[in-house]
C-alpha cells in the first residue's frame, strides 16, 4: 500500500542535516521518496505501508538525533 507521511522534524540546524535525513531515510526499504523542508521542519515520505509504516519512518528519523512527530 503506497502511502504518504508528513513528518514534523525537530533538530535540523543546516542544510547537511537535510541531505542526510534524504539520502539515510531514502535508502530504506519500502521508501519510494522522501522530500525534506528545512524551513517548514517537515518531510515528506512516500513509502510502502507494509515494508515501512508511518511509525518505521518516524523511528527511523528519531535514531538518526532528531525528534519527529507524525502530522499526517
Ligand atoms: Mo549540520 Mo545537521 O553541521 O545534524 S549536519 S547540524
Amino acid at each position: 500500500l503506497e502511502m504518504e507521511t508528513v513528518l514534523s522534524v525537530a533538530g535540523m540546524t543546516c542544510a547537511s542535516c537535510v541531505n542526510s535525513i534524504e539520502q539515510h531515510i531514502g535508502a530504506l526499504d519500502g521508501i519510494a521518496s522522501i522530500k525534506v523542508d528545512l524551513m517548514t521542519a517537515q518531510a515528506t515520505v512516500r513509502h510502502d505501508g507494509h515494508a515501512a509504516s508511518s511509525e518505521v519512518v518516524r523511528a527511523a528519523v528519531e535514531a538518526m538525533g532528531f525528534e519527529a512527530e507524525v502530522l499526517v
